[in-house]
Protein backbone atom coordinates (compact mmCIF):
# COMPACT_ATOMS: atom_id res chain seq x y z
CA UNK A 1 0.00 0.00 0.00
CA UNK A 2 1.26 3.74 -0.66
CA UNK A 3 4.17 1.82 -2.51
CA UNK A 4 4.69 4.56 -5.12
CA UNK A 5 4.94 7.13 -2.15
CA UNK A 6 6.96 4.51 0.10
CA UNK A 7 9.62 3.68 -2.39
CA UNK A 8 9.78 7.65 -3.80
CA UNK A 9 9.71 9.28 -0.23
CA UNK A 10 11.89 6.17 1.06
CA UNK A 11 14.20 6.63 -1.69
CA UNK A 12 14.80 10.56 -0.72
CA UNK A 13 15.12 10.09 2.83
CA UNK A 14 17.65 7.04 2.23
CA UNK A 15 19.80 9.37 0.89
CA UNK A 16 19.92 11.53 3.54
CA UNK A 17 21.25 8.59 5.91
CA UNK A 18 24.34 9.73 7.30
CA UNK A 19 24.75 12.98 5.34
CA UNK A 20 25.75 15.50 8.04
CA UNK A 21 25.70 19.56 6.97
CA UNK A 22 22.90 20.29 4.37
CA UNK A 23 23.32 23.40 2.64
CA UNK A 24 20.23 25.45 1.29
CA UNK A 25 20.80 24.26 -2.30
CA UNK A 26 20.87 20.49 -0.67
CA UNK A 27 17.67 21.04 1.02
CA UNK A 28 16.01 22.85 -1.84
CA UNK A 29 17.31 19.43 -4.35
CA UNK A 30 15.56 17.77 -1.40
CA UNK A 31 12.60 19.68 -1.53
CA UNK A 32 12.39 19.06 -5.26
CA UNK A 33 12.46 15.56 -4.69
CA UNK A 34 9.80 15.27 -2.02
CA UNK A 35 7.54 17.57 -4.43
CA UNK A 36 8.34 14.46 -6.97
CA UNK A 37 7.19 11.83 -5.07
CA UNK A 38 4.27 13.36 -3.83
CA UNK A 39 2.69 14.49 -7.06
CA UNK A 40 3.62 10.95 -8.60
CA UNK A 41 1.68 9.39 -5.86
CA UNK A 42 -1.47 11.44 -7.08
CA UNK A 43 -1.27 13.52 -3.56
CA UNK A 44 -3.65 16.94 -4.62
CA UNK A 45 -1.90 19.88 -6.06
CA UNK A 46 -2.44 22.15 -3.74
CA UNK A 47 -2.26 19.71 -1.04
CA UNK A 48 1.77 19.22 -1.92
CA UNK A 49 2.17 22.60 -2.39
CA UNK A 50 1.22 23.12 1.93
CA UNK A 51 2.86 20.28 2.80
CA UNK A 52 6.38 21.74 0.78
CA UNK A 53 5.83 25.01 2.47
CA UNK A 54 5.68 23.90 6.18
CA UNK A 55 8.57 21.35 5.56
CA UNK A 56 10.45 23.97 3.97
CA UNK A 57 9.98 26.82 7.24
CA UNK A 58 11.08 24.00 9.47
CA UNK A 59 13.93 22.76 7.39
CA UNK A 60 16.21 25.97 7.61
CA UNK A 61 17.54 28.53 9.90
CA UNK A 62 15.77 28.67 13.21
CA UNK A 63 14.29 26.00 13.92
CA UNK A 64 17.05 23.53 13.88
CA UNK A 65 17.94 21.11 16.43
CA UNK A 66 20.98 21.35 18.47
CA UNK A 67 20.86 17.91 18.58
CA UNK A 68 20.07 16.18 15.80
CA UNK A 69 22.42 17.02 12.42
CA UNK A 70 20.53 18.32 9.35
CA UNK A 71 19.78 15.39 7.42
CA UNK A 72 18.24 14.22 10.79
CA UNK A 73 16.44 16.96 10.92
CA UNK A 74 14.69 17.25 7.39
CA UNK A 75 13.65 13.38 8.34
CA UNK A 76 12.11 14.47 11.30
CA UNK A 77 9.60 17.06 9.77
CA UNK A 78 9.32 15.36 6.16
CA UNK A 79 7.93 12.33 8.88
CA UNK A 80 5.68 14.76 10.97
CA UNK A 81 4.42 16.63 7.92
CA UNK A 82 3.15 13.12 6.40
CA UNK A 83 1.73 11.95 10.05
CA UNK A 84 -0.06 15.28 9.63
CA UNK A 85 -1.23 14.61 6.16
CA UNK A 86 -2.13 11.49 7.35
CA UNK A 87 -4.28 12.96 9.87
CA UNK A 88 -2.42 13.25 13.54
CA UNK A 89 -3.22 11.05 15.91
CA UNK A 90 -5.47 8.17 15.57
CA UNK A 91 -9.25 8.77 15.67
CA UNK A 92 -9.89 7.41 19.22
CA UNK A 93 -13.95 5.82 18.85
CA UNK A 94 -15.79 6.64 22.08
CA UNK A 95 -19.35 5.72 22.57
CA UNK A 96 -23.04 7.55 23.07
CA UNK A 97 -24.02 7.60 26.60
CA UNK A 98 -27.83 6.69 25.20
CA UNK A 99 -27.02 3.17 23.20
CA UNK A 100 -27.03 2.34 20.33
CA UNK A 101 -23.80 4.11 19.38
CA UNK A 102 -25.04 5.08 15.38
CA UNK A 103 -22.61 4.93 12.50
CA UNK A 104 -23.56 6.10 9.32
CA UNK A 105 -22.29 4.79 6.22
CA UNK A 106 -21.30 7.28 3.35
CA UNK A 107 -19.83 6.82 0.19
CA UNK A 108 -19.76 6.21 -4.00
CA UNK A 109 -20.99 2.87 -4.90
CA UNK A 110 -18.62 0.23 -4.93
CA UNK A 111 -16.65 2.21 -2.82
CA UNK A 112 -16.40 -0.28 -0.82
CA UNK A 113 -19.95 0.51 1.87
CA UNK A 114 -21.50 -2.81 2.24
CA UNK A 115 -17.82 -4.57 2.62
CA UNK A 116 -16.62 -2.39 5.41
CA UNK A 117 -19.83 -1.99 7.54
CA UNK A 118 -19.17 -5.09 8.17
CA UNK A 119 -16.06 -5.19 8.87
CA UNK A 120 -16.81 -2.34 10.94
CA UNK A 121 -18.72 -4.47 12.79
CA UNK A 122 -16.50 -7.21 13.56
CA UNK A 123 -14.58 -4.94 14.78
CA UNK A 124 -17.05 -3.17 17.07
CA UNK A 125 -17.28 -6.90 18.03
CA UNK A 126 -13.95 -7.41 19.02
CA UNK A 127 -13.95 -4.44 21.20
CA UNK A 128 -17.10 -6.32 23.42
CA UNK A 129 -19.94 -4.74 21.69
CA UNK A 130 -22.64 -5.49 20.58
CA UNK A 131 -23.52 -4.69 16.82
CA UNK A 132 -25.99 -4.63 14.70
CA UNK A 133 -26.08 -3.65 10.62
CA UNK A 134 -28.78 -2.04 8.74
CA UNK A 135 -29.82 -2.52 5.35
CA UNK A 136 -30.51 0.70 4.30
CA UNK A 137 -29.48 0.46 0.39
CA UNK A 138 -32.69 -0.62 -1.52
CA UNK A 139 -31.42 0.62 -4.49
CA UNK A 140 -30.10 -2.95 -5.82
CA UNK A 141 -31.76 -6.15 -4.88
CA UNK A 142 -28.63 -7.67 -3.96
CA UNK A 143 -27.35 -4.99 -1.89
CA UNK A 144 -29.44 -6.11 1.22
CA UNK A 145 -28.71 -9.45 0.74
CA UNK A 146 -24.96 -9.16 0.01
CA UNK A 147 -25.15 -7.40 3.59
CA UNK A 148 -27.02 -10.23 5.35
CA UNK A 149 -24.38 -13.15 4.18
CA UNK A 150 -21.81 -10.85 5.35
CA UNK A 151 -23.70 -10.21 8.43
CA UNK A 152 -23.55 -14.04 8.63
CA UNK A 153 -19.75 -14.50 8.11
CA UNK A 154 -19.00 -11.75 11.34
CA UNK A 155 -22.06 -13.31 13.46
CA UNK A 156 -23.51 -10.17 13.56
CA UNK A 157 -27.23 -9.96 12.84
CA UNK A 158 -29.04 -7.73 10.10
CA UNK A 159 -31.84 -5.83 9.83
CA UNK A 160 -33.60 -4.44 6.60
CA UNK A 161 -37.40 -3.82 5.24
CA UNK A 162 -38.32 -3.35 2.10
CA UNK A 163 -39.69 -0.12 0.68
CA UNK A 164 -38.27 3.35 2.19
CA UNK A 165 -34.60 3.56 2.97
CA UNK A 166 -35.49 5.98 5.11
CA UNK A 167 -38.32 4.29 7.08
CA UNK A 168 -36.18 0.99 6.99
CA UNK A 169 -32.90 3.21 9.25
CA UNK A 170 -35.55 4.15 11.86
CA UNK A 171 -37.10 0.69 12.18
CA UNK A 172 -33.56 -0.55 12.50
CA UNK A 173 -33.19 1.90 15.06
CA UNK A 174 -35.91 0.55 16.69
CA UNK A 175 -35.26 -2.75 16.39
CA UNK A 176 -31.60 -2.53 18.15
CA UNK A 177 -32.58 -0.54 20.86
CA UNK A 178 -35.54 -3.34 21.24
CA UNK A 179 -32.93 -5.44 21.12
CA UNK A 180 -30.33 -3.97 23.65
CA UNK A 181 -27.64 -3.93 20.59
CA UNK A 182 -25.65 -0.83 21.79
CA UNK A 183 -23.56 -0.35 18.24
CA UNK A 184 -26.03 0.59 15.05
CA UNK A 185 -24.18 0.42 11.63
CA UNK A 186 -26.10 1.86 8.79
CA UNK A 187 -25.17 0.63 5.23
CA UNK A 188 -26.62 2.75 2.78
CA UNK A 189 -27.13 3.26 -1.34
CA UNK A 190 -24.00 4.77 -3.40
CA UNK A 191 -24.11 6.50 -6.89
CA UNK A 192 -21.42 6.30 -9.35
CA UNK A 193 -21.07 9.74 -9.15
CA UNK A 194 -22.40 12.53 -6.47
CA UNK A 195 -26.05 13.06 -7.44
CA UNK A 196 -28.23 15.21 -5.65
CA UNK A 197 -31.08 12.25 -4.77
CA UNK A 198 -28.57 10.03 -3.29
CA UNK A 199 -27.26 13.07 -1.34
CA UNK A 200 -30.44 13.73 -0.32
CA UNK A 201 -31.84 10.43 1.03
CA UNK A 202 -28.63 9.70 3.19
CA UNK A 203 -29.06 13.05 4.73
CA UNK A 204 -32.66 12.24 5.66
CA UNK A 205 -31.37 8.73 6.65
CA UNK A 206 -28.73 11.05 9.12
CA UNK A 207 -31.29 12.97 10.24
CA UNK A 208 -33.16 10.00 11.48
CA UNK A 209 -31.04 8.20 13.22
CA UNK A 210 -28.68 10.80 13.75
CA UNK A 211 -25.16 9.40 13.78
CA UNK A 212 -22.66 9.40 16.63
CA UNK A 213 -20.01 8.77 13.62
CA UNK A 214 -20.81 9.44 9.82
CA UNK A 215 -17.86 7.59 8.07
CA UNK A 216 -16.94 8.09 4.17
CA UNK A 217 -15.83 5.35 2.37
CA UNK A 218 -13.19 6.35 -0.33
CA UNK A 219 -11.36 3.57 -2.39
CA UNK A 220 -7.78 4.35 -2.34
CA UNK A 221 -7.66 3.48 -6.03
CA UNK A 222 -9.69 6.66 -6.83
CA UNK A 223 -7.74 9.17 -8.37
CA UNK A 224 -8.12 13.29 -8.17
CA UNK A 225 -11.86 13.24 -8.16
CA UNK A 226 -11.75 11.56 -4.73
CA UNK A 227 -11.14 15.36 -2.98
CA UNK A 228 -14.38 16.67 -4.89
CA UNK A 229 -16.41 13.73 -3.46
CA UNK A 230 -15.16 14.46 -0.06
CA UNK A 231 -16.20 17.61 -0.48
CA UNK A 232 -19.38 17.04 -1.52
CA UNK A 233 -20.07 14.82 0.99
CA UNK A 234 -18.74 16.37 3.72
CA UNK A 235 -20.86 19.65 3.06
CA UNK A 236 -23.87 17.43 2.96
CA UNK A 237 -23.05 15.00 5.82
CA UNK A 238 -20.62 16.37 8.05
CA UNK A 239 -18.06 13.78 7.83
CA UNK A 240 -16.25 12.84 10.94
CA UNK A 241 -13.50 10.54 9.17
CA UNK A 242 -12.66 8.52 6.15
CA UNK A 243 -12.50 4.73 5.62
CA UNK A 244 -9.59 3.79 3.02
CA UNK A 245 -10.68 1.31 1.07
CA UNK A 246 -8.89 -1.17 -0.81
CA UNK A 247 -5.06 -0.26 0.28
CA UNK A 248 -3.83 -3.41 -0.72
CA UNK A 249 -4.40 -2.96 -4.15
CA UNK A 250 -1.40 -1.07 -6.03
CA UNK A 251 -3.16 1.75 -5.67
CA UNK A 252 -1.06 5.40 -5.25
CA UNK A 253 -3.45 6.42 -2.77
CA UNK A 254 -2.53 10.09 -2.25
CA UNK A 255 -5.46 11.23 -4.00
CA UNK A 256 -6.86 9.41 -0.74
CA UNK A 257 -4.55 10.95 1.03
CA UNK A 258 -5.56 14.49 0.35
CA UNK A 259 -8.66 14.48 1.49
CA UNK A 260 -6.88 14.63 5.45
CA UNK A 261 -5.96 18.44 4.38
CA UNK A 262 -8.91 19.31 1.85
CA UNK A 263 -12.18 18.43 4.76
CA UNK A 264 -9.77 18.09 7.68
CA UNK A 265 -11.13 15.09 8.62
CA UNK A 266 -8.94 12.38 9.64
CA UNK A 267 -8.71 8.37 8.09
CA UNK A 268 -9.88 6.66 10.82
CA UNK A 269 -10.30 2.78 9.55
CA UNK A 270 -8.08 1.04 6.71
CA UNK A 271 -9.27 -1.44 4.55
CA UNK A 272 -6.82 -3.65 3.26
CA UNK A 273 -8.67 -6.90 1.20
CA UNK A 274 -11.65 -8.47 0.48
CA UNK A 275 -11.54 -10.91 4.26
CA UNK A 276 -13.70 -9.48 6.37
CA UNK A 277 -10.54 -9.31 8.87
CA UNK A 278 -8.38 -7.08 6.62
CA UNK A 279 -9.57 -4.04 8.76
CA UNK A 280 -7.50 -1.86 11.15
CA UNK A 281 -7.91 1.47 13.00
CA UNK A 282 -5.42 4.03 11.06
CA UNK A 283 -2.82 4.99 13.00
CA UNK A 284 -1.28 7.85 10.96
CA UNK A 285 2.05 7.55 12.90
CA UNK A 286 2.46 3.94 12.29
CA UNK A 287 1.61 4.53 8.48
CA UNK A 288 4.23 7.17 8.16
CA UNK A 289 7.10 5.16 9.28
CA UNK A 290 6.07 2.42 6.85
CA UNK A 291 6.00 4.73 4.25
CA UNK A 292 9.41 5.84 4.91
CA UNK A 293 10.37 2.60 5.56
CA UNK A 294 12.97 4.44 7.94
CA UNK A 295 11.97 3.01 11.18
CA UNK A 296 15.21 2.77 12.53
CA UNK A 297 16.25 5.83 12.09
CA UNK A 298 12.83 7.15 13.04
CA UNK A 299 13.50 5.92 16.55
CA UNK A 300 16.95 6.74 15.87
CA UNK A 301 16.46 10.17 16.19
CA UNK A 302 13.59 9.89 18.98
CA UNK A 303 16.39 8.10 20.97
CA UNK A 304 18.79 10.89 20.20
CA UNK A 305 16.89 13.71 21.54
CA UNK A 306 16.11 11.50 24.52
CA UNK A 307 19.39 10.06 25.60
CA UNK A 308 20.81 13.37 24.98
CA UNK A 309 18.38 15.60 27.34
CA UNK A 310 19.22 12.13 29.68
CA UNK A 311 22.56 12.21 29.64
CA UNK A 312 22.70 16.15 30.17
CA UNK A 313 20.73 16.02 33.31
CA UNK A 314 22.60 12.82 34.59
CA UNK A 315 26.18 14.75 34.22
CA UNK A 316 25.14 17.14 36.00
CA UNK A 317 23.58 14.97 38.59
CA UNK A 318 26.47 13.41 39.08
CA UNK A 319 28.57 16.63 39.53
CA UNK A 320 26.87 17.35 42.26
CA UNK A 321 26.89 14.18 44.46
CA UNK A 322 30.94 15.04 43.76
CA UNK A 323 30.90 18.28 44.63
CA UNK A 324 32.40 18.89 41.73
CA UNK A 325 28.93 21.38 40.24
CA UNK A 326 30.70 24.66 39.79
CA UNK A 327 29.27 28.05 38.97
CA UNK A 328 30.24 27.56 35.76
CA UNK A 329 28.05 24.32 35.42
CA UNK A 330 25.28 25.99 37.35
CA UNK A 331 25.73 28.95 34.78
CA UNK A 332 25.41 26.33 31.90
CA UNK A 333 21.92 24.52 33.75
CA UNK A 334 20.83 28.34 34.12
CA UNK A 335 21.43 28.68 30.14
CA UNK A 336 19.04 25.58 29.35
CA UNK A 337 16.78 26.02 32.52
CA UNK A 338 14.31 28.25 29.81
CA UNK A 339 14.18 25.61 27.30
CA UNK A 340 13.61 22.00 29.15
CA UNK A 341 14.25 22.69 32.62
CA UNK A 342 17.39 20.76 33.25
CA UNK A 343 17.77 21.90 36.28
CA UNK A 344 14.54 20.31 37.69
CA UNK A 345 15.37 17.53 35.78
CA UNK A 346 18.73 16.76 37.45
CA UNK A 347 17.69 18.08 41.02
CA UNK A 348 14.69 15.50 40.35
CA UNK A 349 16.59 12.83 39.76
CA UNK A 350 17.93 12.71 43.33
CA UNK A 351 15.97 10.67 45.38
CA UNK A 352 13.72 12.45 47.86
CA UNK A 353 14.35 15.99 45.89
CA UNK A 354 11.61 15.79 42.89
CA UNK A 355 8.93 16.70 45.23
CA UNK A 356 10.43 19.58 46.91
CA UNK A 357 11.17 21.40 44.33
CA UNK A 358 7.83 20.81 42.37
CA UNK A 359 6.51 24.27 43.49
CA UNK A 360 9.98 26.21 43.11
CA UNK A 361 9.62 28.20 40.03
CA UNK A 362 12.74 30.96 39.05
CA UNK A 363 11.63 33.90 37.28
CA UNK A 364 13.32 35.63 34.52
CA UNK A 365 14.50 37.67 35.85
CA UNK A 366 16.31 36.28 38.90
CA UNK A 367 17.79 34.03 36.41
CA UNK A 368 19.30 36.91 34.50
CA UNK A 369 20.20 38.50 37.60
CA UNK A 370 22.20 35.50 38.72
CA UNK A 371 23.51 34.82 34.99
CA UNK A 372 25.06 38.24 35.24
CA UNK A 373 26.44 37.59 38.40
CA UNK A 374 28.23 34.58 37.47
CA UNK A 375 29.73 36.05 34.20
CA UNK A 376 31.39 39.15 36.20
CA UNK A 377 33.48 36.29 38.09
CA UNK A 378 36.74 35.17 37.15
CA UNK A 379 37.43 31.38 35.82
CA UNK A 380 39.24 30.95 39.42
CA UNK A 381 36.01 32.48 41.46
CA UNK A 382 33.61 30.13 39.83
CA UNK A 383 35.53 26.98 40.33
CA UNK A 384 35.94 27.94 44.10
CA UNK A 385 33.90 30.75 45.46
CA UNK A 386 35.35 30.65 49.27
CA UNK A 387 38.06 33.31 47.80
CA UNK A 388 35.02 35.32 47.24
CA UNK A 389 36.08 38.31 49.59
CA UNK A 390 34.37 41.57 50.45
CA UNK A 391 36.43 43.35 47.62
CA UNK A 392 36.11 40.77 44.83
CA UNK A 393 32.40 41.13 46.30
CA UNK A 394 32.21 44.47 45.34
CA UNK A 395 33.74 44.38 41.88
CA UNK A 396 31.54 41.44 40.89
CA UNK A 397 28.58 42.88 41.52
CA UNK A 398 29.63 46.78 39.95
CA UNK A 399 30.32 44.36 36.96
CA UNK A 400 26.93 43.13 36.80
CA UNK A 401 24.90 46.00 37.79
CA UNK A 402 24.05 44.47 41.07
CA UNK A 403 24.00 44.99 44.53
CA UNK A 404 26.60 43.05 47.08
CA UNK A 405 23.71 41.72 48.81
CA UNK A 406 22.55 39.82 45.42
CA UNK A 407 26.26 38.51 45.62
CA UNK A 408 26.28 37.70 49.29
CA UNK A 409 22.92 35.54 48.58
CA UNK A 410 23.99 34.14 45.32
CA UNK A 411 27.75 32.48 47.31
CA UNK A 412 25.51 31.40 50.19
CA UNK A 413 22.84 29.82 48.34
CA UNK A 414 25.22 28.17 46.48
CA UNK A 415 27.32 26.42 49.13
CA UNK A 416 24.22 25.73 50.93
CA UNK A 417 23.06 23.60 47.94
CA UNK A 418 25.91 22.20 47.67
CA UNK A 419 26.21 21.03 51.14
CA UNK A 420 23.06 19.22 50.51
CA UNK A 421 23.97 17.69 47.48
CA UNK A 422 27.01 16.28 48.82
CA UNK A 423 24.60 14.93 51.57
CA UNK A 424 22.68 13.16 48.51
CA UNK A 425 25.92 11.68 47.76
CA UNK A 426 25.73 7.78 47.21
CA UNK A 427 21.86 8.20 47.38
CA UNK A 428 22.42 8.50 43.39
CA UNK A 429 20.99 5.11 41.78
CA UNK A 430 24.08 3.56 40.21
CA UNK A 431 24.60 3.19 36.87
N1 LIG B 1 -9.27 -5.84 -2.55
C1 LIG B 1 -10.23 -5.25 -1.84
N2 LIG B 1 -11.48 -5.26 -2.28
C2 LIG B 1 -12.43 -4.65 -1.54
C3 LIG B 1 -12.12 -4.00 -0.32
N3 LIG B 1 -13.27 -3.48 0.17
C4 LIG B 1 -14.24 -3.80 -0.71
N4 LIG B 1 -13.75 -4.52 -1.74
C5 LIG B 1 -14.45 -5.02 -2.90
O1 LIG B 1 -14.98 -3.93 -3.62
C6 LIG B 1 -16.22 -4.25 -4.22
C7 LIG B 1 -17.28 -3.22 -3.80
O2 LIG B 1 -17.49 -3.30 -2.42
P1 LIG B 1 -18.88 -2.98 -1.73
O3 LIG B 1 -18.69 -3.15 -0.26
O4 LIG B 1 -19.96 -3.78 -2.35
O5 LIG B 1 -19.03 -1.45 -2.10
P2 LIG B 1 -20.32 -0.50 -1.91
O6 LIG B 1 -20.98 -0.43 -3.24
O7 LIG B 1 -19.77 0.82 -1.52
O8 LIG B 1 -21.18 -1.10 -0.89
C8 LIG B 1 -16.56 -5.66 -3.74
O9 LIG B 1 -16.22 -6.57 -4.74
C9 LIG B 1 -15.66 -5.85 -2.54
O10 LIG B 1 -15.33 -7.19 -2.34
C10 LIG B 1 -10.74 -3.99 0.11
O11 LIG B 1 -10.35 -3.43 1.15
N5 LIG B 1 -9.85 -4.64 -0.68
MG1 LIG C 1 -23.16 -1.57 -0.94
Amino acid sequence: MFDSLSDRLGAVVGKLRNRGRLSEADVDEILAEIRTALLEADVNVAVVRNVLARIREKSVGEAMSKVLDPAQQVVKTVQAELIGLLGGETLKITYASQPPTVVLMAGLQGSGKTTSAAKLAAWFKKQGRQPMLVGADLQRPAAVEQLRVLGQQVGVPVFSAPGDPVETARLGLEEARRLGRNVLIVDTAGRLAIDEEMMEQVRRISETVTPRYTFLVVDAMTGQDAVGVAEAFNETLAIDGVILSKLDGDARGGAALSVKEVIGKPIAFAATGEKLDAFEQFHPDRMASRILGMGDMLSLIEQAEQVFEKEEAEKAAKKLVDGKFTLDDFLEQLQQLKKMGPLQNVLGMLPGVGAQLKGAEIGDDQVKRTEAIIRSMTPAERENPQIINGSRRTRIAKGSGTQVQDVNRLVKQFAEMQKMMKQFGGRLPSR
